[in-house]
């Protein structure tokens, strides 16, 4: 008994997700997946943190980068070069059917929540995997050179802009997919996974209704920081806490979770600052090995989230 929702973004999200549907049984777990980072590439649609969970925890990721598919070549996109087209965006030659099969049912009218549901179960995955919302809604990055798409900061400029502030566009005018709200209302624990709390929670929040459905929900609330030992695992969520003026530690991150979980777990190697997260804040502060470097640490780190949460609830 303990279905479980998680509030997801996409590489350490969809590790986690990994371990825990190793030790729940899948059909009791909804993802929630961030769509803040999707984009429009020569026509098509991108979903790149729903592909990320999905190929994940369908074990077709490719390993070395966390995204895309294991053993694609790239010859599409060194021909798309040749022509003149968009080369800085890697969409390998297999991850490009996903892309032609979302772009083409969303043209026909279907919902993104259906397609990632038929993609997932065609996949042969048992758990819901479902965007927070079907609407469209984009992360805005306002740096010095000006405001810039997500992918445009992230993968064309390496995230090398100083980040002033974050915007979700269309967030406002947004309705959560179906089964969002009722995951987070039925659910007996809350996870909100190692993500981004900047750029992949943040945009689950501000989907009118999610926040709420997090805070009102019975079910405690347990938070995992992205950050261990003032470094990121992936990705650039170090530089943007710095950025934005917060604390690069597990210590910044808990403040920013305060209000929202009643659970927060950092690392082994951040144990020295469990007593000052427990002191400045609310939540009751779990220590453990959070690094998901297989298959044994993903699950562990899975059974001891939920046991936490748990535990407070
Ligand atoms: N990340 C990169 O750093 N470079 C890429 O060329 C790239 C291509 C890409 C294609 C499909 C996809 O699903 C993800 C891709 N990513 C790439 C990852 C993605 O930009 C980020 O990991 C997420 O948006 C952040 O969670």
């Amino acid at each position: 008994m303990s279905r479980v929702a998680v509030l997801a973004g996409g590489v350490g999200a969809a590790r986690f997700l990994d371990g825990l549907v190793r030790v729940v049984p899948p059909t009791d777990v909804t993802a929630i997946v961030n769509v803040g980072d999707d984009m429009e590439w020569s026509g098509l649609h991108i979903s790149p943190d729903l592909d990320t969970v999905t190929y994940t925890l369908a074990d077709l990721v490719n390993p070395e980068t966390g995204w895309g598919l294991r053993g694609e070549s790239r010859r599409t996109l060194d021909r798309l070069s040749e022509l003149g087209g968009p080369d800085w965006f890697m969409i390998g030659d297999l991850d490009l059917a996903t892309h032609l099969y979302r772009t083409h049912r969303l043209s026909q009218g279907d919902p993104l929540s259906a397609i990632t549901r038929d993609l997932t179960r065609r996949l042969g995955l048992e758990l819901a995997i479902t965007p927070v919302t079907d609407d469209q809604l984009r992360t805005v990055v306002e740096t010095d050179s000006g405001e810039l798409a997500f992918q445009d900061y992230f993968v064309k400029r390496r995230a090398a802009d100083p980040v002033h502030s974050l915007r979700f566009d269309g967030a406002n005018s947004s309705s959560p997919a179906p089964g969002v709200i009722d995951s987070l209302q039925e659910a007996d624990v809350i996870a909100i996974a190692p993500s981004n709390p900047f750029l992949s929670i943040d945009p689950l929040l501000s989907v009118p209704g999610v926040r709420d459905a997090v805070t009102s929900s019975a079910a405690p609330v347990v938070a995992i920081s992205p950050i261990i030992g003032g470094q990121a695992v992936k990705g650039p969520a170090a530089d943007i806490l710095q950025s934005l003026g917060h604390d690069v530690s597990a210590l910044g991150v808990a403040r920013i979770y305060d209000l929202l979980a009643d659970v927060f777990i950092l690392d082994e190697e951040d144990a020295s600052l469990a007593t000052e997260i427990d002191a400045e804040t609310g939540m009751r502060v779990v220590v453990m090995a959070t690094l998901m470097k297989d298959v044994e640490a993903k699950m562990a780190l899975a059974s001891g989230t939920l046991k936490a949460a748990l535990d407070a609830g």
